[in-house]
């Protein structure tokens, strides 16, 4: 029995964490969710980089927790980028639709950058983590310069 709760539990876990063909009751829920998910990442790595820029005092035990979120978050905002997506309460340019394979290179780019970000902040070491941070947000910044408009 309690083999079987744990299959189910892993299961449940899989499912929440991987929705990668997610589907939404509205395309106003996916869009909530994929800025939710961005919120979120972004405020966990706000937190690093506000360390590796010197705005904030380096606290090497956040800096990793914020990184493992980050890192995680990376993973979830593609699944709300579904078809249809396209209209509402967005910033998301018509591009992300009409050329998705270069939108999910950044994704992948992204979501490898913010593993390196996490592996960085094991370090503990500052200047190492500024290297990652940089590369982490010029990897938010392509997307956007291509992808999301003003
Ligand atoms: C952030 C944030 C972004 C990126 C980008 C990096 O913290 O909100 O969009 O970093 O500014 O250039």
């Amino acid at each position: 029995m309690k083999k079987l709760i744990a299959y189910v539990l892993a299961g449940a876990a899989l499912v929440l964490a991987v929705p990668a063909s997610a589907q939404f009751a509205k395309a106003e829920d996916a869009i909530k969710y994929r800025k939710s998910a961005l919120f979120v990442m972004q405020q966990n790595f706000g937190r690093v980089a506000n360390m590796a820029a010197g705005r904030a005092p380096f606290d090497a035990k956040l800096a990793v927790e914020s990184g493992v979120v980050a890192e995680f978050m990376a993973d979830l905002p593609w699944a709300g980028f579904g078809p249809g997506t396209d209209k509402g309460d967005t910033k998301a340019k018509a591009e992300i639709w009409s050329d998705k394979a270069k939108f999910d290179d950044y994704a992948k780019k992204l979501q490898d950058e913010m593993s390196k970000l996490t592996t960085a902040t094991k370090t503990g070491n500052l200047d190492t983590i500024k290297v990652a941070v940089n590369a982490t947000g010029a990897a938010c910044k392509a997307c956007h310069d291509d992808f999301r408009a003003k």
